[in-house]
């Protein structure tokens, strides 16, 4: 599992080297780069690889639609630490971007992270019909905004301090991180002309392994080791986050986790052998330790 992920890792890192020196330099490309390549896992194209094998997807649009995702991803991480967000000052180990770089170079290369996902996926390098790219880019592009990871982090922030229901903070997880998860398992069916109803059904799925993901984030912060981490953890006691630990204690988050996998495995028996490294991706996921 670990050496697929890298490989996963080394491939979409090499994608991005390369688009990036495709283009011409500006003074953001430093910050960007540093926010894309300070060693994140890509757990998001594992995903999306493994759902895009078991449609038999090739390889190589699997790595150009991951690699846009990445960029997504690690824009939401370089705001997500930003002063007026959860004001982090370090991440994978690193100092965060704001840190290194100063806060206004952060929200311009988050920000150009953003648009370039969309630069990747509506280029002529990945080979798939137009509509589908329109189709890809307008379900990443809903996955992103008000209705997914920016308004996640709003019920985030929002919610600190206050007393939150179980129902409000799986919705809140789920849009926070879910949304992304989502798409990775939709955007191969996307691209094979399913119908709309197996497509819900796949980001359903995606849903429930977000929600996974963000549990198993919580659990690190929980008791989780800083060094091993590559962020300080402990913090969203302090900051009195609404997480679903807080509300149901440590055992309890942990038997819940279980029950995650064990819903989405059951979902996936019929698609038999064929689904066995998504299922690995998934317990990847909840014992992971940063
Ligand atoms: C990006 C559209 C957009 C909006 C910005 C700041 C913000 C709004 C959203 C933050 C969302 C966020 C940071 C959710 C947490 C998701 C999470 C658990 C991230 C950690 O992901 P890993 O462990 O990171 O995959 P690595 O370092 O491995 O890449």
């Amino acid at each position: 599992m670990k050496k697929k992920l890298d490989k996963i890792a080394n491939d979409t890192n090499n994608f991005l080297k390369q688009f990036i020196k495709k283009q011409k330099k500006s003074e953001l490309i430093i910050p960007m780069q540093y926010g894309l390549f300070s060693g994140g896992k890509k757990i998001r194209s594992k995903i999306l690889v493994d759902v895009g094998t078991m449609l038999r997807i090739n390889y190589k649009s699997l790595i150009i639609i991951g690699a846009a995702v990445e960029c997504i991803h690690s824009y939401s991480l370089i705001h997500d630490d930003l002063p007026c967000m959860d004001n982090d000052l370090v991440r994978r180990g690193k100092p965060s971007t704001h840190i290194k770089f100063g806060e206004s170079t952060a929200v311009l290369a988050g920000n150009s992270l953003l648009t370039m996902a969309f630069e990747i996926l509506s280029h002529k390098f990945l080979k798939i019909t137009e509509k589908t790219k329109i189709n890809l880019i307008n379900k990443i592009s809903e996955s992103s905004g008000h209705l997914g990871i920016a308004g996640g982090q709003y019920l985030d922030l929002n919610y600190e301090h206050k007393k939150i229901s179980k129902k409000k903070i799986i919705d809140m997880e789920i849009k926070k991180t879910g949304k992304l998860f989502s798409f990775c398992c939709a955007a191969p069916l996307i691209m094979k002309n399913k119908s709309k109803k197996e497509i819900q059904k796949f980001e359903n799925i995606g849903s429930e392994i977000g929600l996974l993901f963000q549990v198993a984030d919580d659990l690190i912060d929980y008791k989780g080791n800083s060094l091993i981490a590559g962020k300080k953890t402990g913090k969203d006691k302090k900051r009195g986050k609404a997480t679903l630990i807080s509300l149901l204690g440590h055992k309890n988050t942990i038997k819940y986790a279980n029950k995650i996998i064990f819903d989405i495995n059951q979902k996936l028996k019929k698609y038999g052998t064929k689904s066995k490294n998504l299922s690995k991706t998934l317990s990847y996921i909840l014992n992971r330790n940063k």
